[in-house]
């Protein structure tokens, strides 16, 4: 009796908990589970040209973040999203990044943006490494990286964005200082946007605009809207076929090819400049990021040019959102604010000294960017076609098809950030020292992360580093603000900050 009823017992006992187990779609031991297909996976509800339709008729989709975030509550942490011809899968796990970055290649793959394509392939442009597959892709990364984004890289032109931060400070102190109440009230936007565009350019090219004046700047100004409108039409172009969208989308069509030219010629402007003086003498000394790439010659002239224009015009709204956020969610988290400025102040004195310290005196106000960039990332999500078979919560996903990492939804996951609705960097630390790490994935991951990140964070910290030192931040709204996709995440509307002086 013994052994047989007991092993009967014990296969009973193994199916019931095994089949509560998926009802209840808890992880059940892995062994005893097969992978399910690719065909078993949820498919988010609607029909695919509809959505096409859609966003043809709403001139884009703003709220395609929230659409997500819905699905993933319906369906769970994975799902198949189709628009148009466009098939992804769509996850939102810590776990399901890990499993992709075990399977990355060497050349990890990303569907080119189709719109960026046709412009650059109608003029005859060169693509930089975004657009770029394969071996082209590598051979001019590999060449990027050590002079962008490496920290020996870094060492060199934090220094120069440490100059226009503190100038920034500096003419937004006088014109505070000009005020009875001594403080000024201000829609920043369009100065934080200056701000970005100075420290790049001098970043990039070693030169500077005189952006931070006060007088306004038409050329750049023309720039930083040819951008918006570069980026809003994008998200109106990519879910549609070129064929489609030549007749039905004509007008946008035309809006995005001369915004493009707009911004190839302003970038141009710049390496024409660069290119001129190093061919008649060269420098003594660094003088930025595409200087060196121009004195390897490792690069072709029209590889640096590419690259230089992605990083010219990737550098200012990807940049300026997230300070702009930042500088909001302190302004409403006035307890954050101080205990930020108390590392700022204590840290100055060293900063002062050597501004490439700002990278490892300031750990609170770079856990408050990676807060920001949790809760408004500005690139929504992270994409990859897979190269080989991968499992992801389960499910076969066949080499070829492209999957989605959606950074809004696994920001704002409890399971993954208690309490997600709180902006609190200080869980960034914390999180180090209980030794289970919270994923940071605004920049991607692994080799294709964002070429621009340590740029981007620099300008960023050292932008913070002097407003806190120099300003209270306050705001009256306290509300969330809304944000819309338009290619990149970011707010629809900016509250009026106040910047009160501190001696
Ligand atoms: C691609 C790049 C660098 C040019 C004009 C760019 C941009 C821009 C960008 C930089 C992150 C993102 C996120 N999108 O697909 C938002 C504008 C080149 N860029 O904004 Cl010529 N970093 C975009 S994502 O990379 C996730």
């Amino acid at each position: 009796m013994a052994f047989r009823a007991k092993a009967r017992g014990w296969l009973a006992g193994r199916w019931l908990s095994l089949s509560w187990a998926r009802a209840l779609g808890t992880r059940a031991a892995p062994a005893a589970k097969a992978v399910l297909p690719f065909e078993a996976i949820p498919q988010c509800p609607g029909n695919k040209w509809m959505r096409v339709l859609q966003i043809w008729k709403e001139r884009g989709s703003e709220n395609f973040h929230l659409e997500m975030h819905r699905t993933f509550q319906e369906l769970g942490p994975i799902f198949r999203y189709d628009v148009g011809g466009t098939h992804m899968v769509y996850v939102m796990l810590p776990e399901d990044v890990e499993r992709l970055q075990r399977v990355e290649s060497p050349q990890p793959w990303r569907p080119p943006l189709d719109p960026w394509l046709a412009y650059r392939q109608h003029r005859g442009h060169r693509c930089g490494v975004f657009l770029l597959n394969g071996p082209e892709w590598r051979s001019n990364r590999l060449k990027l990286n050590p002079d962008v984004l490496s920290p020996q890289a870094m060492q060199k032109y934090i220094p120069m964005v440490d100059g226009v931060a503190r100038e920034f400070s500096r003419a937004l102190k006088s014109r505070v200082l000009q005020n009875a109440r001594g403080s000024l009230t201000l829609d920043i936007q369009t100065s934080i946007f200056y701000y970005t565009i100075e420290a790049s350019n001098l970043a990039l090219f070693g030169e500077r605009l005189g952006l931070l004046g006060h007088s306004p700047s038409p050329a750049s100004l023309n720039f930083i809207r040819a951008l918006e409108a570069m980026l809003k039409s994008t998200a109106q172009l990519m879910f549609m076929p070129r064929g489609l969208s030549r007749w039905t989308s004509t007008k946008v069509w035309k809006e995005h090819f001369e915004s493009w030219d707009y911004i190839f010629q302003y970038a141009n402007n710049a390496i024409q400049k660069i290119y001129q003086e190093l061919a008649l003498g060269r420098p003594q000394h660094y003088s930025g990021i595409v200087g060196e790439l121009l004195m390897h010659a490792d690069m072709t002239l029209e590889s640096v040019r590419a690259n230089s224009i992605d990083l010219t015009a990737g550098s200012v709204d990807t940049t300026a959102y997230p300070l702009l956020m930042t500088l909001f969610e302190l302004a409403r988290n006035p307890d954050v604010q101080q205990a930020l400025r108390q590392e700022s102040l204590v840290a100055e004195a060293r900063i002062a000294e050597n501004p490439q310290r700002a990278t490892t005196e300031l750990p609170l106000l770079q856990a408050a960017l990676k807060e920001t960039l949790r809760l408004y990332p500005v690139g929504i999500s992270v994409d990859r076609q897979v190269g080989s078979d991968v499992v992801l919560q389960n499910y076969r996903i066949p080499a070829g098809t492209l999957v989605k990492v959606q950074l809004y939804s696994l920001g704002r996951n409890p399971c993954v950030f208690p309490r997600p609705e709180r902006y609190h960097p200080q869980r960034w630390l914390d999180s180090r020292s209980s030794g289970t790490r919270s994923p940071n994935l605004a920049f991607g991951f692994g080799l294709r992360q964002c070429l621009g990140r340590r740029l981007a964070e620099t300008e960023m910290l050292l932008l913070l580093h002097h407003v806190l030192n120099n300003f209270l931040v306050e705001t009256l709204t306290h509300e969330d603000v809304k944000m819309i996709y338009q290619f990149i995440l970011i707010p629809s509307t900016l509250p009026l900050l106040t910047f009160r002086a501190i001696s």
